[in-house]
């Protein structure tokens, strides 16, 4: 069923640089690319990598939310981070849906998350060590993943882009509930709103490292805005993240952490927009090699789930194999 994903990994014969050629063609007319439609071998990998670790970002980010649940302040509160928690994991299992379109399994998926193998976002190795954090990670974590995903909207394959939509419009509300957090504590005592500052300054430079490494240094961005998966490089989104997330922080009355932060009209030739400080490389790549404070313990607790888990996915599969056997003999 997926051998026309073959097409193009075996060098440059004519007919495959024809139907390279086409393939860009139905991309550059803006057309969808559906599961049945032959596409290169490398969009097929590119686009399994991506969504998959998009599906596992989704998945492992619920812990530090999780975590919060049995703490939150107040019973609406606790209503509205459970909702909040419960649609990230549907995040992930219409990620894993729209992956598995490309020919890869969930079990295949999940063994890559678990053997390290497949990256999640880096973000969600950092601990969440107030309620303040569940404030912060709405405002700036969900906030960085909009603007990420408003434009895989529009990605070039089709079952990814329509789950996007969804996806979306579930991420602005948890944006704006963990705003409302964050507003509701800097208009609160003095010790909720140092609690608030204190949320920002450890999550403000974990949210920029969210769109990946400077353009320069980021290995598939090139490619994969040729076939139209990512429409804006990583750099283009941290920048309109900041621009729109400082104001924010303004209108909190709260600080962004970075001394070099400077509004620049671009009147004088500059080129518009904040100018920021520089981001810590090392600890970038030091995180998403598995050496931030909480990778182990997360890959730990996926794991711990999925095993736990397994009775449940037999039951639901001897459930079905019966239904499927009563279908046929009816
Ligand atoms: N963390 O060449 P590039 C969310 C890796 S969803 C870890 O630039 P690409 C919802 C990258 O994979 C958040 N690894 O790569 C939520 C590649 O490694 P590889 C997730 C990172 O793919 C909110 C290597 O570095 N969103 O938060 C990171 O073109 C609240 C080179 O990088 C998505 O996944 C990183 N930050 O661009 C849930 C959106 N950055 O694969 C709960 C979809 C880069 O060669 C609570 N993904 N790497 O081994 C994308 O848009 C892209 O994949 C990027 C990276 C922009 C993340």
């Amino acid at each position: 069923m997926y051998s026309q994903g073959l097409i193009g990994a075996d060098g440059s014969t004519e007919e495959t640089d024809r139907f390279l050629e086409a393939f860009q063609a139905r991309i550059d007319a803006e057309e969808k690319i559906e599961p049945m439609d032959p596409m290169p071998e490398g969009y097929r990998r590119t686009l399994i990598r991506q969504i998959g670790q998009h599906a596992h970002s989704e998945v492992v980010g619920m812990l530090p939310e999780g975590n919060w649940i049995t703490r939150a302040p107040s019973l609406k509160r606790k209503l509205a981070l459970l909702a909040k928690v419960q649609d990230e994991g549907g995040h992930g299992l219409y990620l894993y849906s729209a992956a598995e379109t490309l020919g890869i399994t969930r079990e295949q998926m999940t063994d890559e998350l678990h053997s390290g193998k497949a990256k999640y976002s880096s973000i969600f190795n950092y601990p969440t060590l107030s309620w303040a954090d569940m404030g912060a990670v709405g405002w700036l974590v969900d906030g960085a993943a909009i603007m990420n995903q408003i434009a895989l909207c529009r990605c070039s394959y089709g079952p990814y882009a329509r789950a996007m939509v969804r996806v979306c419009a579930e991420e602005s509300f948890h944006q704006r509930q963990g705003y409302e957090i964050m507003l509701t504590l800097c208009r609160g005592t003095e010790a909720q709103k140092k609690m608030a500052q204190d949320s920002l300054n450890r999550l403000w430079w974990p949210s920029l490292m969210m769109f990946g490494p400077h353009d320069g240094d980021s290995a598939h961005s090139e490619q994969s805005m040729k076939w139209k998966i990512k429409r804006f490089s990583n750099d283009a989104l941290r920048e309109k993240f900041i621009a729109a997330t400082v104001p924010q922080a303004e209108f909190l009355g709260l600080t962004v952490p970075d001394p070099d932060l400077k509004w620049d009209d671009g009147l004088n030739g500059g080129k518009g927009g904040y100018a920021h400080g520089d981001i810590d490389w090392d600890e970038f790549w030091r995180v998403v090699k598995g050496d931030g404070v909480m990778n182990r313990e997360r890959i730990a607790m996926r794991k711990a789930a999925w095993d736990n888990g397994a009775w449940v996915r037999e039951a639901a599969l001897a459930h079905a194999a019966k239904r499927c056997d009563t279908l046929a003999a009816e």
